[in-house]
């Protein structure tokens, strides 16, 4: 259907995201039996893991209505099979987040025979330039790039543009102009995250209280928006509710940890943390339990859905975590694909992301990462 031409003839913008939800999903489905048990491997999922439970699916009442197709790009359509793909990942990979959104990256270009390179710049932004202007320079035609930082990316955007090198960006937005820098952006909701982070936490503290948010790191619009959806909805809905500290733990569980024993330190009546990541908010604990504190003493609500977070909540030290989905590989993929074939493809795809809590957290461990 999405490739019958006569379809495609004066379609509008919502109905070419939509065509491009059921390619997907419809490739997804057919893939999901083969790619169960290497998915499960690949991405460190627990036993029991189901890949079709675990994949990303888009949220079809989000994303734009805006699309980019090669022709309006000015790039030259291509078949992905034929091209050399290339990945650069922004942080280290000791975080699962990154472990798994690799292993999907790999996972996918394997399974469609693609040829991938892919470099990873430890979370050094000046590094990550370089990556990926290194990854043109190995003859990657086609990229996926998880960016750092959202700014600063105009020498690697000028580039591609001369090479015609066409780009997916995944899990964090680059600042540009779609279609003409970069195809799409593939990620969550974050305002979302946020708000539903809140809703986590006015529900653990019955609306009132003192919070401390450990922001993730600066530069970036994930923080931004994490932020942005847990303030507001704090302020809408409990006023009680008081913001009393803010510090960035950087996204690293060494950082979760330091900043928690100074707001041990600074404010020892703190009744809620939300960490923008599970990382932070696994060293939240680490600072709490060498505090003496037991679980519960303080409510902590985190987003991402890592193993070791979800397994905290059945534990009573994590309250709640909204899960942000790093299985990237299918999507990213697909998009490139249906782009190099002359489809419209959305300049922005957004995924929909579950949510764990006391009630579910030992049943949906096995979907975690
Ligand atoms: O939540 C976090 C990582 O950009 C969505 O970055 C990503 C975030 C993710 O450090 O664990």
């Amino acid at each position: 259907m999405a490739t019958d031409p006569s379809d495609r003839a004066g379609r509008s913008p919502r109905r070419t995201a939509t065509v491009f939800t059921a390619v997907t999903c419809t490739a997804l489905t057919l893939l999901a039996t083969s790619c169960a048990r290497g998915e499960d491997e690949a991405a460190g999922g627990q036993d029991g893991g189901d890949a079709a439970a675990q994949a990303q699916v888009l949220d079809e009442a989000a994303g734009s209505d805006e699309t980019c197709s090669a022709e309006q790009a000015g790039i030259e359509e291509f078949d992905l099979k034929d091209m050399k793909v290339g990945f650069s990942q922004s942080e280290a990979e000791s975080n699962p987040f990154r472990i798994t959104e690799t292993a999907s990256i790999k996972k996918e270009a394997e399974k469609r025979g693609v040829e991938l390179i892919t470099a990873n710049a430890q979370s050094d932004f000046a590094q990550q330039i370089s990556d990926v202007q290194d990854l043109m320079s190995q003859g990657a035609e086609v990229l996926i790039i998880a960016p750092l930082n959202s700014d600063g990316w105009e020498p690697v955007l000028a580039e591609a543009e001369r090479k015609q090198v066409p780009i997916v960006t995944i899990d964090r937005q680059i600042n540009g102009d779609a279609c003409n820098d970069y195809v799409t952006f593939i990620g969550s909701d974050f305002v979302e995250q946020g708000r539903r982070a809140a809703d986590q936490m006015i529900e653990a503290l019955g609306g009132k209280g003192k919070v401390a948010i450990l922001l993730g790191a600066a530069g970036n619009n994930v923080t931004t928006e994490r932020t942005k959806g847990f303030k507001e909805r704090v302020e809408e809905k409990a006023p009680d509710i008081e913001i009393v500290f803010e510090q960035t733990g950087e996204f690293t569980r060494e950082g979760g940890q330091s900043v928690t024993e100074q707001l041990i330190q600074s404010n020892p009546d703190i009744d809620g943390i939300y960490a923008e990541n599970d990382e932070m908010g696994i060293g939240a604990v680490t600072a709490l339990r060498g505090a003496g504190k037991q679980p519960g003493d303080v409510e902590i609500v985190t987003v991402d859905g890592t193993e070791e977070a979800v397994q905290l909540i059945i534990d009573g030290w994590i309250h709640g975590v909204v899960e942000s989905n790093p299985r990237f590989g299918p999507l990213a993929f697909d998009a490139h694909e249906s782009f190099g074939k002359g489809e419209e493809v959305p300049v922005e795809l957004i995924i929909s992301d579950r949510e764990y809590d006391a009630e579910n957290a030992e049943e949906e461990l096995p979907n975690a990462y």
